[in-house]
C-alpha cells in the first residue's frame, strides 16, 4: 500500500493543476505562453494567486525537482517555466530530432485496440503520440484507464523510413504517427 504524507499530496496535485494549465488552459489564469510554451514564473505565481490556489516559488521548485515524471523545467535563468511535453495549445518545443532505440513502447487500453490496429496510433489532442523506451512505464500509461494493453513500436525501422522523432526533456518519444504495420501486441504476464 502506498501512503503520501500531506506534503507528497500537495505536490501531487500543485502538479496537476500546472500539467492542466501550462499545457491545455493558460487562458483560464489569464495568461499565454511564449511560442515556446514559457511562461514567466513571477507571472503564473501572481495568476494562481488571484484564481485562489495560491502556489509559493518553494512549491514550483518542489514541484520541479520532485515530479516523478520531470514534467516540468525552468529555463537557466529560472525565470521562466514550461510544460517538457504533453501540450493541446499551440507550442513549438523546439525539439531536436533524435534516432530512436530499436524499439519503443506505448500503453493503452483493450477498448482502443481495433481502432489502432486499424488506424495506427494518433496523436489525437495532443502533438504527438506518446512512447517510452521501457515497457515498464507503457504499462503504467496503460493503467490509467483500465488493465494495460502493450505495443511495441518498431522505431528504428521507422526512423529509417520517413519518420522524424524526438525525445523530450523528460525522456518521452515522440513521433507524429505510427502506421499499424510497425506495431506489435505484446504479451504482459
Ligand atoms: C489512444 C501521461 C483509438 C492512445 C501519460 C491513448 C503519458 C487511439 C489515447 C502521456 C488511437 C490518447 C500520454 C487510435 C491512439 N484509435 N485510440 N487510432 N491512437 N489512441 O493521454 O499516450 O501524466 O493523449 O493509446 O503517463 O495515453 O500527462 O496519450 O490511450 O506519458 O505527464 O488514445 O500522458 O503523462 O491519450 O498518454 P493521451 P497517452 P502525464
Amino acid at each position: 500500500m502506498c501512503i503520501m504524507t500531506t506534503t507528497a499530496k500537495r505536490i501531487v496535485k500543485i502538479s496537476k493543476y500546472l500539467s492542466y494549465h501550462l499545457r491545455h488552459r493558460p487562458d483560464l489564469l489569464g495568461l499565454e505562453l511564449n511560442s515556446a510554451g514559457w511562461i514567466e514564473v513571477e507571472r503564473l505565481l501572481e495568476a494562481t494567486n488571484k484564481h485562489n490556489f495560491p502556489i509559493s516559488l518553494t512549491d514550483l521548485e518542489t514541484v520541479v525537482a520532485q515530479s516523478d515524471k520531470q514534467r516540468f523545467s525552468f529555463d537557466r535563468s529560472k525565470t521562466l517555466i514550461r510544460a517538457n511535453q504533453g501540450h493541446s495549445v499551440a507550442v513549438d518545443l523546439e525539439l531536436t530530432p533524435l534516432l530512436p532505440p530499436a524499439l519503443l513502447y506505448h500503453g493503452t487500453h483493450y477498448k482502443a485496440l481495433a481502432s489502432i490496429m486499424d488506424r495506427g496510433l494518433c496523436k489525437m489532442q495532443r502533438h504527438h503520440v506518446h512512447l517510452s523506451a521501457k515497457q515498464a512505464t507503457a504499462i503504467k500509461v496503460g493503467q490509467r484507464r483500465g488493465k494495460p494493453v502493450i505495443l511495441e513500436i518498431a522505431a528504428a525501422k521507422m526512423a529509417q523510413l520517413r519518420f522524424t522523432f524526438y525525445c523530450s526533456d523528460n525522456g518521452v518519444w515522440l513521433v507524429e504517427h505510427v502506421p499499424k504495420e510497425y506495431i506489435r501486441l505484446q504479451n504482459i504476464n
